[in-house]
């Protein structure tokens, strides 16, 4: 019998290469989607693979409507992914963040508790939840003192996940995933943002492109490797929670001149302008992971590199938005 997979944020960049990753894998793939006004906009990513996944209403946000989910699909895994993931919208609708990142996954978790415990849980946790340690690569044990409202709701669900899992025996996990990107990243995040605002310049559509801190570091990875490693963390024999990164770190700055002189504009700092209103509040100025633990046990490692991982980004937003 096919293993059923549930999935929450199953709109998301990572939720449209875990569904690739598990059909492949040959599992029945259940996506919850909340019931929004335009349900278009929110399988946009999933439109490909559309008649092979079963898509269900839900909202995280309504417990009683995750438990008859969770009751009816009965699940074997699932990969809580739905979140406000965006940092600097978090400063801006903290209260909102914080129902959706911590409130939501309480509700996730409790039904799975109360209706699915044989099942495995992945909750996607973030390098965001360690904050500033100056240059340090980052591992399972490094402090974590978060800096933004999304990090302590994320640090928030991070623990309640490891709360439930000793409190009910559950195998429940938590991924700590740093900063992963493809060509289906909302335009809202940079890596995506520039290479967009690059090829903006390139076909004349714009001859500027405003961002902010460029002097920020990132350890940046491909989104396609890093759902295989949230399937890997639930076919251990035990949950652990592990560090997902690459180990490698790039600055805003590398990625505009990588991305400038890849499509032809020679550099960015003929573009590139800086506008305060992309400042955040409060800034993590170097995020670096170390995922030795990962490569050990489950013997992961990332294809992509950054440079693979940008070229890509290119080709594929070029194809959508200009050809
Ligand atoms: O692309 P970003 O918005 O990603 P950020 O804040 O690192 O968060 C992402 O990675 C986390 C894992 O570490 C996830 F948990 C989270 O959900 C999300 O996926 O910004 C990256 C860096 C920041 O330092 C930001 O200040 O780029 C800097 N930046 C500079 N100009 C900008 C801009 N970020 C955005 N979004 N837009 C700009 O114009």
């Amino acid at each position: 019998m096919k293993k059923k997979a549930l999935i929450t944020g199953v709109g998301g960049q990572d939720g449209s290469y875990l569904c690739e990753l598990l059909l492949k894998k040959n599992y029945q793939v259940f996506g919850i989607l909340p019931r929004r006004s335009s349900p278009e906009l929110q399988t946009l990513r999933v439109e490909h693979i559309k008649n092979k996944i079963k898509l269900v209403y839900g909202d995280i946000m309504d417990k009683s409507n995750i438990d008859d989910v969770i009751k009816k699909v009965k699940p074997d895994e699932i990969y809580h992914l739905a979140a406000q993931s965006h940092v600097g919208v978090s400063f801006m609708s903290p209260n909102l963040t914080s129902q959706i990142d911590y409130i939501g996954t309480l509700n996730v978790l409790d039904s799975y508790k109360n209706y699915a415990k044989n099942a495995k849980f992945y909750n996607a946790s973030s390098s965001e939840m360690f904050g500033n340690h100056g240059e340090t690569k980052l591992n399972e044990s490094s402090n974590m003192q978060p800096a933004s409202p999304y990090a302590i709701a994320k640090l928030a669900s991070f623990h309640l996940t490891k709360i439930y899992r000793e409190s009910y025996n559950l195998f429940a996990c938590s991924g700590i995933l740093f900063n992963h990107e493809s060509h289906r990243r909302g335009l809202n995040f940079v890596t995506a943002k520039i290479v967009k605002g690059a090829l903006d310049i390139k076909y004349n559509k714009k001859n500027k492109l405003e961002l902010g801190n460029l002097e920020s570091c990132r350890d940046w990875g491909h989104a396609e490797d890093y759902v295989r490693a949230m399937w890997m963390m639930l076919q251990l024999k035990k949950p652990e929670d592990l560090v997902i990164a690459t180990g490698e770190t790039k600055t805003v700055r590398n990625v505009c001149d990588y991305v400038f002189k890849k499509i032809g504009l020679g550099s960015y700092k003929e573009y590139v302008v800086t506008n305060k209103k992309f400042l955040r509040p409060n800034e993590l100025h170097y995020l670096n992971g170390n995922p030795a633990k990962a490569q050990k046990i489950m013997k992961w490692k990332p294809i992509y590199t950054f440079e693979k991982m940008l070229d890509e980004m290119i080709v594929k937003i070029e194809d959508r938005f200009f050809n």
